[in-house]
């Protein structure tokens, strides 16, 4: 099967053929209730547009080219370097002590510096594998041990069994033992293992529940204001399910407070982080002069103009250096996806979209001369960006992969054109039918076809092997449809748009809006253990890729933890943005 079959799966075309090219359809005849911001006459009848009464951005292209980083300068990168070698030393001090090595690599994941050390903690990981299923006294009766090495294992693709566990289950109850009760960093970390489930694992699925239940209680009975803390923010999100850089900035402040922390470490975090942060504002203010002389923004006034979100998801999927192409690329691609998605959600008249589509199809410079004024600068500047792109590839790599590009960037706009039609005609698909097209529509295959493409360096067999790992884009689109149907729906419906998941569902079955959010969030909950399932089986992916792929799941529960974090901008986004992107961490003075 070629490329361009890959997820050919999901059929579209019984929509499809239904959007015949119909001239009269330019003239909408029923308003539904969205406000007219747009108004033109076509064939005696007026066109009726909706709003999606966006706010104005908040982060202005001036103050983004202001902002200066200290931390690049040779007294800092001195210092950063002693630091990392005294880490080595560590290292070496605790070789014989494998709890204590596993505890360090918690560590260093969670204060974000685990990347500098992926050799040493490979080797570290693949020796307590080997060993993993002897009798070991460190952690035998020990479920803190026991739940950190299974989590580290798993996060690492090595697939140990849940079995490691039997000894504080018990099989007759299908319970945990009621000594845990006394022990809150063992039951916090096997909450926190619980998610690295696949399905059908019972002892972890139990475990999920118990736990929880476990920590709800502990959070209201204690008076440890720390702890209660940190409970609470692991309740909120598991760990495996957070965006990595969040969860860093978080974690730093937390590792401060810790009576046995590690200055070393503590500060080798700050200086990494800091460091990183002028990488990412160099990235940033790339991207905002990109943004700004497309002139997307004026054109098209009715669409989202995000660009600083659309940079934070960039983030959300690759934070380390090295991705610095990568989230320039990939804030490019947010920013058609999110203009685009305007285009059919909100103002483009049935026709215009079935052009528009066509276009995109074509591929072709000549398919635009049709096309309203508004599109043609939209196409062009997606046409260009994405070539432009596919030319880096081949200079670099010598491979041609724009057939791979256009091809998710077609089925994107053919899987909107669905939902548009369905719109129009006010149908209500199932939750089966609308999923079939609504992880397509969400635009995850073309955030990690093109990750793909950035981040693995492929071969063009490479590319082809790429409709292999076609579950693992499912299941992460898949998570980030849910995610963004939790958080904006809402608004959707209010402006006009298909019933999303949560309708969907409850049109299916007449449940109430509640229990419907719940059982959305119960099928994240099941795309994530396929995800897992994919990860421990499958060694031969690419594990950069797939590190794409579940981060890609991550942002989109950061971004849509407390409603619209991306069309919004609320608050919640600022405080984000301000502390990953903006403010450096206070770090003592470096002077002479
Ligand atoms: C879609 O918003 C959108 F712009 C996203 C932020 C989703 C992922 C895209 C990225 C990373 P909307 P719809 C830029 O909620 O219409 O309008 O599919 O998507 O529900
Ligand atoms: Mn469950
Ligand atoms: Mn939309
Ligand atoms: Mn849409
Ligand atoms: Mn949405």
């Amino acid at each position: 099967m070629a490329l361009h079959q890959l997820f050919a799966t999901f059929s579209i075309s019984p929509f499809i053929q239904r959007i015949s090219f119909n001239f009269d359809r330019l003239c909408v005849h029923v308003p539904r209730t969205f406000k007219v911001i747009g108004a033109a006459t076509m064939c005696n009848k007026t066109i009726v547009r909706r709003s999606g009464n966006y706010r104005p951005p908040i982060w202005k292209h001036e103050f983004i080219q202001s902002l200066r980083s200290e931390f690049e300068e040779e007294i800092y990168i001195g210092r950063f370097n002693e630091l990392k070698g005294e880490i080595r030393v560590i290292m070496n001090t605790i070789i014989d002590d494998p709890l204590k090595q596993l505890e360090l690599i918690d560590m260093l994941q969670r204060l974000g510096i685990s990347y500098h050390f992926e050799n040493e903690i490979k080797n570290v990981l693949k020796t307590t594998y080997d060993t993993s299923y002897e009798k070991e006294h460190w952690k035998n009766n020990n479920l803190y041990a026991t739940s950190l090495e299974f989590r580290l294992l798993r996060q690492h693709g090595f697939n140990l069994s849940q079995d490691v566990f039997n000894h504080f289950f018990s099989d007759e109850t299908k319970s945990f033992n009621v000594q845990l009760y006394e022990d809150l960093n063992g039951v916090l970390y096997l909450y926190e293992a619980s998610f690295l489930s696949t399905e059908d694992e019972y002892i972890l699925e139990t475990a999920k529940h118990f736990t929880m239940e476990y920590l709800e209680k502990y959070m209201k009975s204690s008076k440890d204001e720390n702890e209660v803390a940190i409970v609470r923010h692991a309740l909120e999100l598991p760990l495996h399910w957070r965006m990595p850089r969040l969860e860093t900035r978080w974690f730093i402040d937390i590792y401060e407070r810790k009576v046995d922390m590690n200055p070393i470490l503590l500060e080798f975090a700050k200086l990494d982080f800091n460091r990183v942060q002028s990488i990412h504002q160099q990235d940033l203010k790339y991207t905002s002069s990109w943004w700004k002389s497309s002139g997307l923004g004026e054109k098209l006034s009715f669409a989202r103009n995000r660009l600083m979100e659309n940079f934070l998801w960039s983030v959300g999927f690759g934070y380390e250096p090295e991705f610095s192409y990568y989230r320039r690329m990939a804030t490019k691609i947010n920013v058609f996806i999110t203009t685009i998605d305007d285009v059919y959600d909100v103002y483009g008249t049935l026709d215009e979209l079935q052009l528009f589509t066509d276009a995109i199809e074509r591929w072709d410079v000549a398919a635009m001369d049709e096309l309203p004024d508004y599109m043609k600068i939209c196409f062009l500047a997606l046409h260009n960006s994405i070539n432009e792109m596919a030319f880096d590839v081949l200079r670099d790599q010598g491979i041609n992969v724009i057939q791979y590009l256009k091809k998710v960037w077609v089925d994107l706009c053919k899987t909107y054109m669905v939902e548009a039609t369905w719109y129009h005609d006010g149908y209500k698909p199932t939750l089966k039918e609308y999923l079939d097209n609504a992880w397509t529509s969400i635009s995850g295959p073309v955030i990690l076809v093109h990750a793909y493409v950035f981040v693995t360096s492929p071969t063009l067999k490479d590319m082809e092997n790429l409709k292999q790992y076609f579950d693992l884009i499912r299941y992460s689109s898949t998570i980030l449809r849910l995610a963004d149907d939790l958080g904006t729906s809402s608004d959707e419906l209010k402006r006009g748009d298909v019933p999303k998941s949560i309708q969907c569902y409850m049109n299916d079955t007449g449940a109430s809006e509640s229990n419907a959010r719940k059982y959305i969030k119960h099928l994240i909950d099941e795309t994530w253990k396929k995800m897992n399932k994919i990860e421990v089986e499958n060694p031969i992916i690419p594990r950069v890729f797939v590190d794409r792929a579940k981060n890609l799941a991550r942002m989109a529960q950061c971004m849509y933890q407390y409603g619209d974090g991306h069309g919004t901008a609320h608050e919640e986004t600022k405080d984000r943005v301000m502390s990953l992107l903006i403010q450096p961490i206070s770090v003592h003075s470096y002077g002479e």
